[in-house]
């Protein structure tokens, strides 16, 4: 049985763009739920901060009784939780958009996932007690740079709600050890579910406010624009949207006549993946792949397996199409948008058997 893992490759992170440093994970050759380290994607608007830059301490203001300031040291003296989140750019497979759209040009490995241990953030905001009439919180990284013909910090809010949500966390550590500089040393918010855009890195400064946040990366981008010109109909890019992937065989791989494990990834932002499916005849029928997922980790990517019994020799086309519990599927061709963002469509491979 030939599953993949016997594959004597040594993957590398595929850089999209140098400054700032933008690379996809080889997401075919991660065999585990947990990326590495260094095949984790990384996606920036600007350069990284330098040394004086990193915060020391994060501040939380605005619309609060109190101003605090949490260091480090104070954030790993409160209650911990741990979760297994996916971050997915909500530009993942914009590459695949027809007719094309501008924009940092993934293909299909602008996600990673890693185990994320920090504090609620309803616990810090209840140290700095909210007000009666807050509506957002927003997050600042210390990352900044030109953007648009102007000097902006990347700043993005969440609706109150999200925000006080338990598992909304401020972690400092990745895969148990603390964050790497490049994926937001010190402190970086982790929003479950969320497109990766909310987990905002270097988070130096929590501000509660009365009224709705805009900005650059709030109200310009990350949002849905339907129409190639027009604005009308726009809507905020929020949660992920349900989808997966074929991590073995590989595209335009030859295979021995026998038995395959076809396996993958599939994930979602709303509710859990109940199905994964799988079609060997160009999408015409569909048959159930198996699911493995910790029943811990609501969050995880499931890890997908299908046994094929390849008995004839010929070129195949391999689909696989997740659906999740609140019955949301992926579609042959996700909805056009102008920025490219929340491609969600089947995806397949070909390969020759014989
Ligand atoms: N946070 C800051 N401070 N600056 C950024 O440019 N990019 C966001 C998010 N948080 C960003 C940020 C986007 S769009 C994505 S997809 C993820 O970080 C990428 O996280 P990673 O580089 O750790 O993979
Ligand atoms: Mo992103």
């Amino acid at each position: 049985t030939a599953n993949g893992d016997n594959i004597k490759v040594k993957p590398h992170l595929l850089t999209v763009s140098l400054e700032p440093e933008n690379q996809e994970t080889p997401v075919h050759f991660i065999n585990e739920a947990i990326t590495p380290e260094d095949l984790f994607f990384k996606r920036n608007h600007f350069s990284y901060p330098t040394a004086s830059q990193i915060p020391q301490s994060i501040r939380i203001d605005g619309f609060v009784r109190r101003n605090v300031d949490l260091s480090l040291q104070t954030l790993r003296s409160l209650p911990a939780k741990s979760l297994v989140v996916p971050l997915e750019c909500a530009g993942n497979r914009r590459a695949l958009f027809d007719p094309g759209v501008y924009g940092v040009r993934w293909q299909r490995g602008a996600m990673s996932q890693a185990e994320w241990k920090g504090v609620s953030l309803i616990h810090l905001l209840r140290l700095a007690g909210v007000k009666e009439g807050a509506k957002e919180v927003v997050f600042e990284g210390a990352d900044s740079g030109e953007y648009k013909g102007k000097r902006r910090a990347y700043r993005r809010s969440l609706p109150l709600d999200k925000a006080l949500h338990p598992d909304t966390i401020v972690a400092y550590d990745m895969n148990r050890r603390p964050i790497p500089l490049k994926h937001g040393y010190p402190f970086r918010l982790i929003v479950p579910g969320w497109y990766a855009m909310a987990s905002v890195k270097w988070l130096q400064k929590i501000t509660v406010i009365p009224d709705t946040f805009e900005g650059p990366f709030q109200t310009d981008d990350y949002v849905y624009y339907p129409h190639p010109e027009s604005d009308d109909g726009k809507l905020p890019v929020t949660f992920m949207k349900v989808n997966s992937l074929i991590q073995y065989p590989i595209d335009y791989s030859v295979l021995e006549k026998g038995v395959h494990v076809i396996k993958g990834w599939a994930w979602t932002g709303e509710g859990t993946v109940n199905r994964v499916e799988v079609s060997l005849d160009g999408a015409r029928t569909w048959k159930s792949a198996r699911i493995r997922q910790d029943a811990s980790q609501p969050y995880s990517v499931a890890m997908w397996t299908y046994q094929w019994h390849a008995v004839q020799e010929g070129e195949y086309t391999i689909h696989c199409r997740a659906t999740n519990s609140i019955g949301q599927s992926q579609p042959v061709q996700p909805k056009w948008n102008r920025l490219g963002y929340g491609y969600n469509g089947i995806a397949c491979v070909r390969v020759k058997v014989g």
